[in-house]
């Protein structure tokens, strides 16, 4: 096992301590992050005691640790999984040699893009989030969302770890520009489509971290499958945290959910007492599934194949044996693309579909987290169920963007999309009225009346603990 070192400036158990030009370096830019943090991270609550988990070592039980906190004296660290001895590359070209412990110099630019669009979605994140502290349903929730943004700031730790090791000088200066680069900013945005878009509200927020975090886990796998041993590692990390990001995302869309359908049962329309429709909610979940959808790049790609190839970047648990080629050269990918005004079958070889079979199996982990939060509705007697909206919906990414199609992906017509696209995606007006509902709660165990209280506390304490203080 790894040393772990709590008492540094920065906490980690890569040995910081006997690296002194890393240190010297990090040390550098960690002033920088914390003003990023002050300029851009959440916009309020800073001084407030939260109660948050920091992550103080790798270990299976007990690696993280609950107390108050206040979030700019959170303790941001550096941690990897530990290493498995004489680990080897166990898919595509370079297959049976050993893994990396350097950066190899012919994968040198895939790799640093690689690392550089992770570590570009985790400020990003925090930077859409920043007002919602302002509007939180509860304690409880205003705590989930900090626990959240923190982390995502470790992510970004995580990465920049990586760049300030592995990459010299360019390392650095992509390090530098991590916090330059913006949520929405039109001049300097972040590097993915979802991760400019505004997260105004708690249903976006409860959304982003059901659906966009959820891409998180399945990136983050992928490349905790990878022949450089330290981005495996980091990542592999990075992955006990992604799980409760995504928890948050759908303990909180069940929860808006179950309240509309307590006030259905009874009789009571929702927009009546400031609760979110079904229908409504719906076309929040079609909006940001298919914008996350988009995160998994083309399904046709060369970058993923070559990715693949030379060893970087693996199948979603590559490692667990599940796959019989591990070359993925021997079979090809079936799917449907567009032609003209319908769909006809294409193959793809295999390896260049990996962005499709990872996106695959995304959308398959979303279909039954939707199938959770329907077992509810039913339970509630209530005749509504969620869907999870096909791969061609609505999609600026690969081989369906250009054309229209249904939630259920039927291909449609320019003017069926104009007549028909405010079924299926949220409106201003939806838009406004969701907003209208956003009020504060500050009132430890009370909730906005278009959320349902959840069924348990963090960390073994009560519903009505006081998450968050305000002294
Ligand atoms: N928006 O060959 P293609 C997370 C670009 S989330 C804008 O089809 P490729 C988190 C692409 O860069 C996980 N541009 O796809 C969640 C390429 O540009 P160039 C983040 C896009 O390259 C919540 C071109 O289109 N991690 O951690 O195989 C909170 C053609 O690309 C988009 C990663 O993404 C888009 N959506 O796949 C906090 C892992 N999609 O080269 C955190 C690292 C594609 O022509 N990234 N493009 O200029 C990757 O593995 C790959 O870069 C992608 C794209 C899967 C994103
Ligand atoms: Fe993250
Ligand atoms: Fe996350």
């Amino acid at each position: 096992m790894s040393t772990v070192d709590l008492e540094a400036k920065i906490p980690n158990n890569v040995g910081l301590r006997d690296n002194k030009r890393l240190l010297r370096a990090l040390e550098k830019w960690q002033p920088a992050f914390l003003q990023w943090w002050r300029d851009m991270g959440p916009s309020d609550f800073n001084m407030n005691d939260i109660y948050l988990r920091t992550a103080v070592g790798v270990g299976k039980g007990g690696w993280a640790h609950f107390d108050y906190v206040k979030m700019p004296d959170y303790r941001w660290g550096i941690f990897l999984a530990d290493g498995v001895e004489d680990r080897k590359i166990h898919f595509g070209d370079n297959i049976g040699a050993s893994v990396w412990s350097e950066v190899p110099g012919e994968h040198r630019n895939r790799l640093r893009r690689l690392i550089v669009t992770q570590g570009d979605t985790e400020p990003a994140s925090v930077e859409q989030q920043r007002r919602l502290g302002h509007t939180a349903p509860s304690l409880y929730d205003m705590r989930s969302l900090f626990q959240v943004n923190v982390e995502e700031g470790r992510h970004l730790w995580a990465m920049v770890y990586l760049l300030h090791t592995y990459f010299g000088a360019d390392g650095r200066e992509e390090a530098e520009a991590m916090l330059d680069r913006h949520s929405g900013d039109s001049d300097s945005p972040r590097i993915l489509e979802a991760f400019n878009e505004p997260i105004d509200t708690w249903l976006d927020f409860f959304c982003f971290t059901t659906f966009t975090d959820r891409d998180g886990k399945y990136q983050l796998a992928s490349l905790a499958e990878s022949g450089f041993d330290p981005l495996a590692r980091t990542t592999q990390f990075m992955l006990t945290e992604e799980a409760y990001h995504m928890q948050t995302g759908e303990n909180g869309m069940g929860r808006i959910a179950h309240r509309a359908a307590e006030l259905v049962r009874d009789g009571v329309d929702p927009m009546s007492v400031g609760a979110i429709p079904l229908e409504m909610i719906q076309r929040y979940i079609n909006f940001w599934a298919s914008r996350s959808m988009d995160l998994f790049g083309g399904e046709d790609s060369t970058n993923a194949a070559e990715s693949f190839a030379s060893g970087l970047k693996g199948r979603y648990r590559e490692g667990d044996g599940i796959y019989r080629d591990a070359r993925a050269l021997e079979s090809a990918y079936q799917m449907k693309v567009p032609d003209g005004d319908h769909l006809v079958d294409r193959e793809i070889p295999l390896r260049r579909a990996m962005n499709a079979l990872l996106l695959d199996a995304y959308r398959a982990d979303c279909v039954r987290i939707s199938q959770r939060w329907n077992r509810d509705l039913q339970k509630l007697g209530v005749d509504f169920q969620f869907e999870i909206p096909s791969t061609r919906f609505n999609r600026n990414q690969g081989v369906y963007s250009h054309y229209r199609f249904t939630p259920q992906g039927e291909m449609i017509s320019e003017s069926e999309w104009t007549k028909r696209h405010h079924e299926w995606l949220p409106s201003q007006k939806d838009r406004d009225y969701v907003k209208s509902c956003m009020v504060a709660v500050h009132e430890p165990g009370k909730f906005a009346n278009y959320i349902s209280p959840p069924s348990m506390g963090v960390n073994e304490q009560s519903v009505d603990f006081e998450y968050v203080k305000f002294h």
